[in-house]
């Protein structure tokens, strides 16, 4: 699952990767953990030889957005195309020493990207429909063509309207022509606003009305503070807390971007609590207990006979794992259970 980072020049994108990889950026990819407070009160409690957290791979590798009022270069297009989700950095702070193409206005920016998208994708949908004018196909109901033609038909003028593909209602083999294509306004959006160091823990009722707005049409919207959100991660853990006070935040506000991403993802966490190695396990959301084996290892799911399940609030009532078994939170689950994001999972199976 990759992450990619776009935004205007000098939007701060290369500071929040940094600051997201809590001090083990590599390049400009790199796999950025997950923050997760009961990974790590299940961490503190087992005290496993090795942990090992979720975690979703940023890339900050894509070339910035020129200056406002210019289409994406193709380069940007055809690398943005590869990522499973955009997360959209847009400058919100004014400096002296970081020069921008225009006056700060985050809005005005935050939607020219979200045009530039919806045109990059309404142009491959003109085209494609020209085409199809010359395609026999198209004209056969049933036809793969013929599907393409009444979605693309369908779509094209909400494309016109400004509307991205995310925010359309798609059923499920409109779904697969739609990943086939890799439209950029179909893929999960986090907006992260990279506001003044005063603002990050109250932005203004501008960007908190932009960012509700934003919330509500699917794309989770967050104001960090870029430079900010470094220091913390640069800080040792028991500095963080009076440092994140001072600031008036309850956490960095780097951990909810993260956590938006992932879940706008479409994944949830599961957790294996070996003394060897504890492990939080992406899986995609409605996935069944088979494929959380497979996710453990190939021969696991192939030996599958039940999957012990604990909730981690059953877990984390009961204080332990044994205590957990103990009081009967244990649930012997066969393939097909669907897990919950939460759940502790030991595998019984022949190998
Ligand atoms: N004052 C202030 N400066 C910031 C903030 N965020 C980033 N900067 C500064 O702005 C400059 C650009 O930040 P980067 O993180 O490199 O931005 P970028 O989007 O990766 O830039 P390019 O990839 O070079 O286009 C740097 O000098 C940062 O220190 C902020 O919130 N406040
Ligand atoms: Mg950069």
């Amino acid at each position: 699952m990759k992450v990619a980072l776009i935004g205007y020049s000098q939007s701060g994108r290369s500071t929040l990767y940094r600051a997201a990889a809590q001090g083990l950026a590599k390049g400009d990819v790199t796999s950025v953990p997950v923050p997760d407070p009961r990974f790590d009160a299940i961490v503190a409690q087992v005290r496993p030889k090795k942990q090992t957290p979720a975690g979703v791979v940023l890339d900050d590798s894509l070339e910035p957005i020129s200056p406002s009022g210019k289409a994406f270069s193709q380069r940007l297009l055809d690398e943005a195309k590869k990522a499973d989700l955009l997360l959209h950095v847009v400058r919100a702070f004014d400096s002296p020493i970081a020069p921008f193409h225009a006056a700060v206005d985050p809005i005005r920016d935050q939607e020219a990207v979200e045009v530039e998208l919806v045109l990059a994708d309404l142009q491959i949908v003109e085209n494609r429909l020209e085409r199809l004018k010359r395609s026999t196909t198209a004209k056969s109901p049933g036809t793969p063509d013929y599907m393409e033609q009444t979605l693309f038909d369908r779509i094209r003028p909400m494309l016109e309207s400004g509307t991205p593909i995310r925010a359309i209602e798609l059923s499920e083999d409109e779904q697969t022509v739609v990943r086939n294509y890799q439209f950029l306004s179909a893929k999960p959006m986090v907006v992260a606003f990279n506001v003044d160091e005063a603002s990050a823990a109250s932005p203004g009722p501008r960007l908190e009305a932009r960012m509700a707005e934003l919330a509500a049409s699917g794309s989770p919207a967050f104001a960090v503070s870029a430079p900010i959100e470094e220091e913390i991660a640069k800080l040792d853990a028991a500095d963080q807390p009076e440092f994140l006070e001072s600031l008036g935040l309850s956490e960095p506000a780097s951990y909810r971007v993260i956590r938006a991403v992932y879940d706008a993802l479409g994944l949830i966490t599961f957790f294996t609590a070996g003394e060897n190695e504890t492990k939080a396990w992406p899986l995609r959301r409605g996935s069944t207990a088979l494929k959380a084996a497979a996710t453990i290892h190939n021969d696991i799911a192939k030996g599958f006979i039940r999957a012990e399940v604990v909730h981690y609030d059953d877990y984390a009532a009961a204080g332990s794992l044994d205590s957990a078994y103990a009081q009967g939170k244990m649930k012997l689950e066969g393939k097909d259970h669907v897990i919950q994001d939460g759940d502790l999972i030991h595998i019984r199976n022949k190998s």
